[in-house]
């Protein structure tokens, strides 16, 4: 792999992996083959029963300044179309274990998408979000009109898709497209913080939980409940449920098995 690196265990911990976007000399610009090698990766530690949350980050600079230009700039529709990236962004939501965006610098275009395809997004105070595509002649293509306006709502959103300009962190905290915003140089450790709380609930828990608030985008509100409800009774046949509530009637830790 070129464009990305991997490091499992992250900080020596059995349960986190690190996924880090890696063209710095591009601001980590979303190639076709950065984004398949960063796909064939998250679905590889998805299948490892031993990885319960990945984080994703890019550098001090950029998490990522957009899709790639240099790529784009004599594309065709019909190019586009063969270019298969669609599908392959798309295969970011196959993902079923619990994905934290980590964001210092640039997250433009495709890479405020990227942030808003994982589960939650941890600023740097540094950060900045965009869509800047209206600046370039076009749109967002990987859910900057979608994701965000469900995340910050339309007069928001459209503010930022029609007039391209950036916002800071804690802008992007107070709006709800961030759940929180630390000093740049803590990032790392304040998310590894959270992945390892992340780590320590009930696996099973964890991605029927994440399964059921990603519904709620996509489903009316009752069909979400009904969806909310099967995974609630789901969890009663596993091992964590079993061991989550014994433990807490004989007042000590959980250990989780993720079954
Ligand atoms: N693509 C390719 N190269 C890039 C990109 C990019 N998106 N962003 C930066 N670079 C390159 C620059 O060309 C430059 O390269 P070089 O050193 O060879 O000239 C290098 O990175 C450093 O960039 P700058 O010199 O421009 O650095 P500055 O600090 O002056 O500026 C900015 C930083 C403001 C981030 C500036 O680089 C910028 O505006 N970048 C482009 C941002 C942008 O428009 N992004 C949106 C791209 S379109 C998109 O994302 C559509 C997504 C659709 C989804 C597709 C799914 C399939």
């Amino acid at each position: 792999m070129e464009n990305i690196l991997l490091e499992y265990p992250y900080n020596n911990h059995e349960h986190i992996a690190l996924v880090k976007l890696n063209r710095p000399k591009v601001l980590n610009a979303l190639s076709t083959d950065l984004m398949e090698e960063l796909v064939n990766t998250m679905l590889t530690l998805d299948k490892n029963p031993n990885v319960r949350v990945i984080i994703l980050t890019g550098n001090e600079r950029a998490f990522a300044a957009g899709a790639d230009i240099a790529q784009m700039v004599t594309a065709t529709p019909i190019d586009q179309i063969n270019d298969q990236r669609f599908r392959t962004w798309e295969m970011l939501k196959l993902i079923t274990k619990p994905i934290i965006a980590a964001v210092n610098g640039f997250a433009l275009g495709g890479g405020c998408e990227l942030a808003m395809s994982c589960d939650l997004i941890i600023a740097g105070d540094d950060a900045k979000f965009s869509q800047p595509e209206i600046k370039i002649g076009t749109i967002p293509g990987a859910g900057g009109t979608q994701r965000l306006t469900r995340a910050i709502g339309k007069s928001k959103a459209m503010m930022m898709v029609l007039t391209g300009d950036m916002i800071d962190a804690h802008t992007a905290c107070d709006w709800g497209l961030v759940a929180k915003v630390v000093p740049a140089q803590t990032l790392m450790q304040e998310t590894f913080e959270l992945a390892k709380t992340i780590s320590d609930r009930a696996p099973v828990a964890v991605r029927l939980a994440k399964e059921a608030v990603n519904k709620s985008f996509e489903m009316t509100l009752k069909d979400g409940m009904d969806f909310e409800r099967r995974n609630f009774y789901l969890t009663f046949s596993s091992g964590d449920q079993k061991e989550g509530m014994k433990a807490f009637m004989e007042k000590r830790n959980p250990t989780y098995q993720g079954n």
